[in-house]
């Protein structure tokens, strides 16, 4: 067991289910297998699955001749075009274009497990989904299901550079291997296309939004094409990130003013260019004016104005622009939480129809924990689409364990009060709160070539959550934990309940020992690993964790309310008021809203100083914890898992000593504050830790 087959293991079911299951082994009775690729992948994705749940050795021929004999148990997949299976009377008008229904019938003295769709792709989708409810121990005989899915754009973003590093990837180089295409298609993107597929993602940027200008040139374009090729039967679209300033570098304009008409025509002949190698290519994402990324700003135009000449450019071909608001210039350093609402907000109404703007989780940048980003709720004539990360760039990459599900969830369930009470996160991004018929979620990719795709097997919990919170967002991330654990270990309740307490505690840990209380953007430079909450010699203010805690002798925290940066406002005021207020405002928050003295009372009774020794505390027994459980489950699991999971649970043990030790060195020492008598001091004084040299890997031992 090295992780590569992911959550897709089929491994043998337990005897009970097994004999259930049994009888339907076989060849599936697929009438459109001949004529439609995703509905033959389908078949032969049930057909082996079944084979291996129940042990079957010998493969067997599953051709439509040989698949004609009529045995007393069989699985039945097709869509609606299918006479058999227009005859069933199905709901599939509620299964819409890329939903299905499975149900469990029985027809002439025959048991059949019927896999329905509109589309292929719904059947494709029907068909993981019932192997989903096999292997995690759903009744065969009772089974009845209609799903279509919330969000329509489901999308990957990979953040792959043209060299195959990753920008912020943790698992190896990127799976694209760009050098050998488009002649050779390594076998691993079709089972990358699986796995998406498995979980209902349909789209994938294929390269970072920091982008160079050769991924929109004629060789690259086919390189882009070969994959959208393997990726299409598995109902995944292909989508570029574009640099604004490409037509100028490639030296085909002299300007990349999206007013100029011969930008236009640029981009709309690359665009029919494009769309002639990839027919169902999904469209642009642009990140522009962030982070010194060109944009249309440079030639004194909006956001708006950039997005719309792209957006006019795919329109023809029914494409898409996905414009990011993760946007902050040096022109503002009152803020940079205000920002992107500051750019955007003043433009709602003025994007073009097929342009859905990609907003982050959070108006910062992807912490541990963020308060949902101003924009959800605010922006109510442009379709918003979530922006989350997957890899794990603030939550310590791929060795400390963080099981992200709950932060997605906290966010999808934050309320927005854009109508009032109960105007979620979810139903902004799903367009069902202004009717948008745009919407979508995308996550930033922690897939590369490392055999275990994510760096590590329970980051590869962080892509499958993803996947099935786009499905449906009313998921709750315990279920999806225990979804995950079931597939990827064993259904066995003795591991599942333990594994997934110990991932649905594992992101509050890293909190903890992190950046409690809402404190933020804490790491050291460049790496955003380990602790640097002293570092005040960056450039621009905005870099500095300095400029994010505040910290002074008196207290911490950044004031957000109206005696500071008034960054509040920017909600709702039902929103505002509670965020504003020393009193509703949450614990977890408090330091991202208000400067707080260090002697003041908490909820708990404790002082602020001694609020935040006891969370640090609390981190890195969290991560005791998990260790003492998970040596627990060593009868369940194959030893390569269950070693290296050991192995980074060690590592992650040391460095939450660390976080804590330099956070508590530093604090105390900008503080003067004493540590209370029975809490542990920092293993070294502040010196050491501020000198620890971080430039390739973490070097503190
Ligand atoms: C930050 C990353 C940086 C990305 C940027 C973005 O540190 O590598 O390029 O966000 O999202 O999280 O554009």
């Amino acid at each position: 067991e090295d992780g590569y087959d992911l959550w897709l293991r089929h491994a043998p079911l337990p005897t009970a289910q097994r004999l259930a299951v049994d009888p339907y082994a076989g060849c599936v009775a697929a009438a459109q297998r001949a004529t439609q690729v995703t509905i033959a992948i389908a078949a032969r994705e049930i057909e082996s699955a079944i084979d291996a749940m129940t042990d079957k050795a010998a493969p067997r021929d599953c051709t439509a001749s040989a698949a004609a004999a009529a045995p007393s148990h069989g699985v039945m997949i097709g869509t609606r075009d299918d006479p058999a299976i227009a005859a069933l009377g199905l709901p599939l008008a509620k299964a819409g274009d890329e939903g299905f229904v499975i149900r469990s019938i029985e027809r002439d003295g025959r048991k059949l497990i019927v896999v329905a769709a509109n589309r292929p792709v719904g059947v494709l989708y029907g068909a993981f989904a019932l192997l989903r409810e096999l292997q995690t121990g759903t009744a065969i005989d009772a089974l009845d299901v209609t799903e279509q899915p919330k969000v329509d754009l489901r999308l990957l973003n990979h953040w792959d550079n043209l060299d195959r590093t990753v920008e912020r990837g943790y698992s190896g180089q990127s799976i694209w291997d760009w050098w050998k295409l488009p002649d050779v298609n390594d076998p691993r993107y079709t089972d990358y296309a699986r796995a998406n597929a498995s979980i209902g993602i349909n789209g994938a940027v294929l390269n970072n939004v920091n982008a160079k200008p050769d991924s929109m040139t004629a060789p690259w374009i086919a390189k882009a094409a070969a994959v959208a090729d393997v990726l299409r039967p598995y109902g995944i679209k292909v989508y570029l990130s574009a640099r604004w300033s490409t037509p100028v570098e490639l030296k085909q304009t002299t300007t990349a003013d999206p007013l100029d008409p011969a930008v236009a025509a640029w981009w709309k002949a690359k665009a029919d260019e494009i769309y002639a190698a990839i027919p169902d290519f999904g469209g642009f994402l642009v990140k522009a004016n962030s982070e010194g990324q060109p944009g249309p700003q440079d030639y004194k135009r909006t956001h708006a104005e950039g997005a719309n000449m792209l957006a006019a450019a795919v329109k023809p071909h029914g494409g898409i622009v996905m414009w990011r608001a993760f946007v902050y210039s040096e022109a503002d350093p009152d803020d940079r939480a205000k920002q992107a609402y500051a750019d955007f907000k003043p433009l709602d109404g003025k994007f073009a129809d097929n342009v859905i703007v990609q907003v982050k989780n959070g108006a910062i940048d992807f912490q541990p924990r963020e308060p949902f980003h101003p924009m959800f709720g605010t922006m109510p004539k442009t379709p918003l689409m979530m922006e989350f990360q997957i890899t794990k760039e603030y939550l310590g990459f791929a060795t400390h364990l963080a099981y992200l599900a709950p932060m997605y969830e906290e966010v999808l369930d934050a309320d927005t009060f854009a109508k009032g009470k109960g105007s979620t996160v979810a139903e902004v991004i799903d367009g069902s709160l202004e009717g948008h018929k745009l919407n979508g979620m995308a996550g930033v990719a922690n897939i590369g070539s490392d055999r275990n795709w994510s760096g590590s097997i329970f980051d590869q919990a962080n892509w499958y959550a993803f996947g099935r919170l786009a499905w449906d967002h009313q998921l709750s991330s315990d279920a999806i934990a225990r979804e995950w654990a079931k597939q990827t270990f064993t259904p066995d309740p003795a591991f599942v309940q333990p594994v997934t307490a110990m991932m649905m505690g594992s992101r509050e840990t890293v909190v903890d020992y992190m950046t409690p209380m809402g404190l933020a953007h804490l790491m050291a430079t460049g790496h955003h690993y380990g602790p640097g909450p002293w570092v005040s010699d960056l450039a621009r203010p905005e870099w500095n964790p300095v400029y994010y805690h505040r910290a002074d002798k008196d207290g911490i925290g950044f004031d957000r309310t109206a005696s500071g940066s008034n960054a509040v406002a920017q909600y709702m005021p039902q929103v505002a008021r509670g965020f504003a207020s020393r009193r509703s405002v949450d614990d977890k928050d408090l330091l991202w809203f208000h400067h707080v003295g260090w002697d003041e009372k908490m909820k708990s009774g404790r002082t602020l100083w001694a609020e935040l020794l006891h969370r640090y505390d609390r981190g890195v027994a969290g991560v005791g914890d998990m260790q003492a459980r998970w040596a627990t489950l060593k009868p369940f699991v194959d030893a390569p898992r269950f070693e290296e999971v050991t192995r980074f649970l060690a590592i992650q043990q040391r460095e939450a000593i660390w976080w804590r030790d330099a956070s508590i060195a530093y604090f105390a020492s900008v503080s003067g504050r004493a540590l209370p008598t029975g809490v542990q001091p920092p293993a070294h004084d502040l010196e050491y830790y501020k000198a620890i040299e971080h430039s390739y890997a973490p070097g503190h031992h």
